[in-house]
């Protein structure tokens, strides 16, 4: 079957310095087809085109150059837009998968503020438009797994993480980081649901935040963020389960303790802080050995083998050097 040998061809490994050129051209030419966006100028673009398009007040469906960061490039085949933007969990819109896509209309991604705050030096608010400005914005495709037991494959647009945290200063006592997303009701239908304890909150630890694989996300497939995935900004953590990657942030906060998460709260037996990926540790009520790719995978397609850490062991696994991930889960 197809999908069988292009994993063992390629592995499930992110693509390093050693990424064959051939894999590599096949996943951007993907991209750069289906977004339409990108010029065609080779491998390596020019910086600084990265921002000349984001302007408009309404920026939804507006292109986003970006040059694609080659050390960062799945080379599993990308998903289609069309799964990446209509099979969603966003429980402010709603708790069906195509409820995000029919319901984040009434988001308004412009104008938009991140405050970032707590245990640093420089306290600032950020506009959405500095934000992008503050590193050139990189391509990068990574994996992303539902602690479900479904996977994508998504061309994400963004500057690491560390980018920010650096310009805040954290002082001695940040020890992690927080992520507050919007809870607004005129925008967020699905918030008269009290399921969780909105705002939606995630949580890292400083060393796991200022990893370079952490980015901090602002499109998609050459585009701005699709309201429904978590429009103007959010974080992508590929080593963890998809939960931890919190949509449409307003706030990023450095503490001291390790931060209450939105998950945990709800059910803590089953959703840990770390929530790193992991196929040896089963979630109470189902095994995470095995994934369904969407948009590739059918009900009768064989289920894919779930990687430690995502397949992002190389990069993240000293992380975690010496603690048990059954107990830390
Ligand atoms: N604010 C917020 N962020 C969120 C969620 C959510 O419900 N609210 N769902 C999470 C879950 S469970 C997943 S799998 C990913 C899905 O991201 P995507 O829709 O862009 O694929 O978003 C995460 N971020
Ligand atoms: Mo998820």
């Amino acid at each position: 079957m197809g999908m069988k040998h292009t994993r063992q061809l390629f592995g499930d490994d992110i693509a390093r310095s050693e990424i064959t050129p051939r894999a590599f051209f096949e996943n951007r030419r993907r991209v750069l087809r289906a977004a339409g966006a990108l010029t065609a100028t080779g491998l390596i673009g020019v910086n600084g085109e990265a921002f000349a398009t984001m302007t408009s007040p309404d920026a939804k469906g507006q292109k986003l150059a970006a040059t694609t960061n080659t050390k960062f490039v799945a080379l599993d085949k990308v998903t289609p837009f069309k799964d990446i933007t209509s099979y969603n969990n966003f429980y402010e819109f709603g708790t069906d998968k195509a409820d995000p896509a029919h319901n984040a209309h009434t988001l308004r991604p412009r104008p938009w503020k991140i405050s970032v705050e707590g245990e640093i030096k420089n306290a600032k608010v950020y506009d959405i438009d500095e934000i992008v400005k503050l590193a050139p914005l990189e391509e990068r495709i990574y994996r992303l797994r539902c602690v479900e037991g479904w996977s994508m494959v998504i061309p994400w647009i963004g500057i690491p993480l560390s980018e920010i945290i650096k310009r805040a200063q954290p002082t001695g006592n940040a020890k992690y980081v927080q992520f507050i997303t919007l809870a607004d009701p005129s925008q967020m239908p699905g918030l008269s649901d009290p399921i969780l304890d909105w705002p939606y909150s995630e949580g890292l630890r400083m060393d796991e935040a200022m990893n370079p694989l952490a980015l901090l996300t602002v499109g998609l497939y050459g585009e701005v963020l699709p309201n429904q995935n978590g429009a103007p900004v959010r974080i992508v953590v590929p080593w963890k389960y998809g939960f931890k990657s919190a949509k449409s942030l307003v706030k990023i906060r450095f503490v001291e303790q390790q931060p209450k998460t939105s998950w945990s709260e709800y059910a803590p037996k089953e959703y840990g802080f770390y929530s790193n990926v992991n196929p040896n540790v089963d979630h109470p009520r189902w095994s995470q050995a095995t994934e369904r790719r969407i948009g590739e995978d059918g009900f009768f397609t064989p289920k894919r083998k779930t990687l430690m850490f995502n397949g992002y062991g190389d990069q993240v696994a000293s992380l975690y050097r010496g603690m048990d991930l059954k107990a830390n889960f």
